[in-house]
């Protein structure tokens, strides 16, 4: 009996196996008839799964993806939804298919008919099978820098999640493959709404991203002081308000308020409240009666919500009356 018939007999059932490096792809569950792991020729790795006569190996993807083998030998390849392809090389060659969604049935058969004859002594191999299942999932993207008042310029940088393509607008629009590429840092110099899109290298989109950035560089000033420089008749018990530009909050010369006796030379006690814009400061036991008093505002005592200070202080007298 030729040694081929018996290895065809002894080979015949099938049987889920193992086939590891032999193709280089664990992921996958393979049947595998009649082939064999062979150590003298592979395109890739130690080994590779042979077949001389008759034999099969089969498995099953999913789409949509890319499927990738190499092969060497007579082989005919068939998928369950898909031509068959007659491959008859006699060098390690590597093919590629690309199939939709869905469950494919592979299978590589070494049986070979040519001109009505059945050739059953050839030799074929299979090695490093890849199935690379196609991107669907949608990137994502951010930047370095999130909406928020600054006062001084920005400069942002965006990144996604894998290769792609970031674009981006500057004026509020939504962005799409025609707005500008992000190609580096960019400077927010202005008040700027940024929006950005990334799209992955299949062309999933990412969500629209959207930070603003509020740039104030503009210190807050003193607009109103309800106490007039050199007023006379004032309440024992002021309360001075004052209103700046903008909305303000306690800086580091916060403690350094004072209202000052002139003819003694001593601070009265006061308490400070913020409101918006405006301050509040009154004095926590009555002033003394029919005497000049001199407020101070320190510069830097406040600022505004980006971090500029009031530039410089500001001071005024007044002069209290009877009660
Ligand atoms: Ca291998
Ligand atoms: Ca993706
Ligand atoms: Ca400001």
């Amino acid at each position: 009996m030729p040694i081929l018939l018996l290895a065809l007999i002894l080979c015949s059932t099938a049987s889920a196996t193992t086939v590891g490096e032999a193709l280089d792809n664990t992921n996958l569950v393979w049947t595998n008839d009649s082939f064999s792991v062979d150590t003298s020729n592979s395109h890739y790795g130690g080994s590779s799964l042979y077949s001389f006569g008759y034999g099969e190996v089969s498995t099953t993807v999913n789409g949509a993806g890319t499927l990738k083998f190499w092969a060497d030998g007579h082989f005919y390849f068939s998928a369950s939804d898909y031509t068959y392809d007659y491959l008859l090389d006699d060098s390690w060659t590597q093919y590629e298919y690309h199939f939709g969604p869905g469950q494919h049935n592979l299978t590589w058969y070494n049986t070979y008919t040519f001109n009505g004859y059945s050739y059953t002594f050839w030799a074929a191999r299979l090695d490093k099978v890849e199935w690379i299942p196609d991107d669907t999932t949608p990137p994502t993207a951010s930047a370095n820098v999130k909406t928020g008042l600054f006062n001084y310029n920005k400069t942002v940088y965006l990144t996604m999640n894998e290769p792609g393509t970031i674009y981006y607008t500057r004026n509020g629009s939504t962005p799409s493959k025609s707005s500008t590429k992000y190609t580096g840092p960019l400077i927010m110099s202005s008040t700027t709404t940024l929006k950005f899109i990334a799209y992955d290298l299949a062309g999933n989109p990412s969500p629209v991203y959207t930070e603003k950035y509020t740039i104030d560089k503009v210190r807050p000033t003193i607009t109103s002081v309800n106490i007039k420089n050199l007023a006379t008749g004032i309440s024992r018990t002021p309360t001075i308000t004052v209103k700046f530009s903008e909305n303000i909050k306690p800086s580091i010369s916060w403690d350094k308020f004072y209202i000052k006796n002139l003819a003694t030379g001593k601070t009265a006690p006061i308490t400070k409240t913020i409101s918006g814009n405006t301050l509040n400061i009154k004095t926590t036991t009555p002033l003394a009666p029919y005497t000049w008093y001199q407020v101070y505002i320190p510069g830097y005592s406040v600022k505004d919500y980006a971090g500029n200070n009031l530039a410089s202080g500001y001071w005024f007298k007044f002069k209290t009356g009877k009660y």
